[in-house]
């Protein structure tokens, strides 16, 4: 298996970074590479540093980090939506090289930067790469703290489902609702291409993907700009705020590492934990929920996985943890009776799609931060047991994109990028492949 996987990242790389997928995704994606690189650390920390460099040699003025860098050599045809639409190089603030999108992904990469730099602290360039990072990863979570604070509150806000990294969850069905469709013969989708359409978002949801990303462009990616009506989405996700602030937490690791003081991050981290509490906490249903700051919240709402993920944080209010492992358990998620991982959607949602991609399938990367959610507070023991199911479906399914989280049968695509790294991290813990 180490050997499988490792020779996926070897097929998947493209001089100094890994593409997601050969054929679906020929370019670098920014939460893939994060994961990526937390996985290459493992086997080759000089390549893992490169992979997060790379990224990040394409961050614009303001901090943000776009969740596309295009490969210039690969054909504008491969991927939609290609550099020719997002026009970035003509954006105030972007590189003038390489060609980017202009939206983000979770921000995961401090996470991955302090655990690429725990792998092999004493290799001659991993402090360096540290001090090199640390502005720029500064930068970064400025940008999503003060740009993107559209609520008010200190949360990050997302200007387009595709920042979540969860595309086409159930959660953006009613903010959604409201986006006027781009018309079909306006665009063409190339993933239909490589997958099989019953897996993928469906055209209406393209069709508003397109719409948003497009006003957004047009407003040139200004994020407090007004956007025309049916041209605008602005939520609140647990995930990507649980992620920014386990970041934060990193920050403040790597802060004191290079001899900084790191009070100050460590105090954000705990403060931005007490407004994801105060906003999204959702008591009655034992996990959190995204909130709709362009209108009313969903009724019934949705239960995304997205709202397990604070269980990653090292410090929530009392009863929280718990609350969220027994929703793990429990019939919406069905770990350990339903479900063999941990399912990307509430299973008792008439929403819930065992097939299409994060409509219910179970992804590897959001089963591998729960399961380093559940070592965090005290449960090595279901945290063994999901190890276990992650490896065994992993090599079961050649690496798959995803899974029915019920059968563990593959979907999506197959040697897929972060799927094979978080096997080899998972693997390294046991000395597999050291
Ligand atoms: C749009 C690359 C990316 C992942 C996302 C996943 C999917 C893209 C797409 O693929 O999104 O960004 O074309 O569907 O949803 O999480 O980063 O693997």
């Amino acid at each position: 298996m180490w050997r499988g996987a490792a020779a996926v990242l070897a097929a998947n790389r493209t001089g100094a970074s890994t593409v997601p997928s050969r054929s679906l995704y020929p370019h670098q994606w920014s939460w893939d590479s994060a994961f990526i690189a937390i996985g290459l650390r493992r086997l080759d920390p000089a390549r893992a540093r490169r992979e997060i460099e790379t990224l990040f040699a394409a961050q614009w003025a303001d901090g943000r980090v776009p969740h596309i860098v295009f490969n210039p050599a690969v054909p504008l045809d491969a991927y939609f939506p290609s550099p020719d639409f997002w026009r970035s190089s003509h954006a105030p603030g972007a590189p003038a090289a390489p060609e980017t999108s202009g939206i983000v992904q979770p921000p995961v990469h401090a996470l991955a930067v302090w655990l690429v730099h725990r792998a092999a602290p004493r290799e001659p360039g991993s402090r360096a790469f540290l001090a090199r990072m640390y502005p720029k990863l500064v930068a970064w979570h400025r940008y999503l703290s003060e740009a993107r604070d559209l609520g008010g509150a200190g949360l990050a806000a997302l200007v387009h489902p595709w920042e979540s990294g969860m595309d086409n969850s159930p959660c953006w069905d009613a903010p959604l609702a409201r986006v006027v469709p781009a018309p079909r013969d306006s665009y063409r989708r190339a993933d239909l291409d490589h997958g099989s359409a019953e897996d993928r978002p469906t055209d209406l949801d393209y069709g508003r993907y397109v719409r948003l990303a497009a006003a957004y462009r047009d407003s040139g990616y200004a994020d407090r700009a007004e956007r025309p009506d049916g041209a605008r989405f602005a939520v609140e996700d647990p995930g990507f705020n649980a992620l920014l602030i386990a970041s934060e937490y990193a920050l403040a690791a790597i802060a004191a590492e290079l001899g900084e003081d790191p009070g100050p991050r460590t105090r954000r981290a705990r403060e931005l934990t007490g407004v994801l509490v105060e906003r999204l906490w959702e008591p009655g249903a034992g996990l959190f929920l995204s909130r709709d700051l362009e209108g009313k919240a969903a009724k019934p709402p949705e239960y995304g996985a997205a709202g397990l993920l604070p269980l990653l944080l090292p410090w929530l209010p009392e009863g929280i943890a718990e609350a969220l492992r027994a929703s793990l358990r429990g019939p919406r998620f069905g770990l350990g009776t339903h479900s063999l991982l941990v399912p990307s959607h509430d299973l008792t949602s008439p929403a819930q799609d065992p097939r299409r991609y994060w409509r219910g399938p179970a992804w590897f990367n959001v089963n591998w931060l729960l399961l380093r959610g559940l070592r965090q507070h005290g449960d090595p023991v279901g945290a063994a047991a999901l190890r276990d199911a992650f490896l065994r479906t992993a090599g079961a399914t050649a690496f798959a994109e995803y899974v029915d989280p019920a059968t563990g049968r593959g979907l999506g695509a197959r040697e897929f990028g972060w799927t094979a790294a978080l096997c080899l991290d998972l693997l390294a813990e046991e000395g597999v492949g050291e």
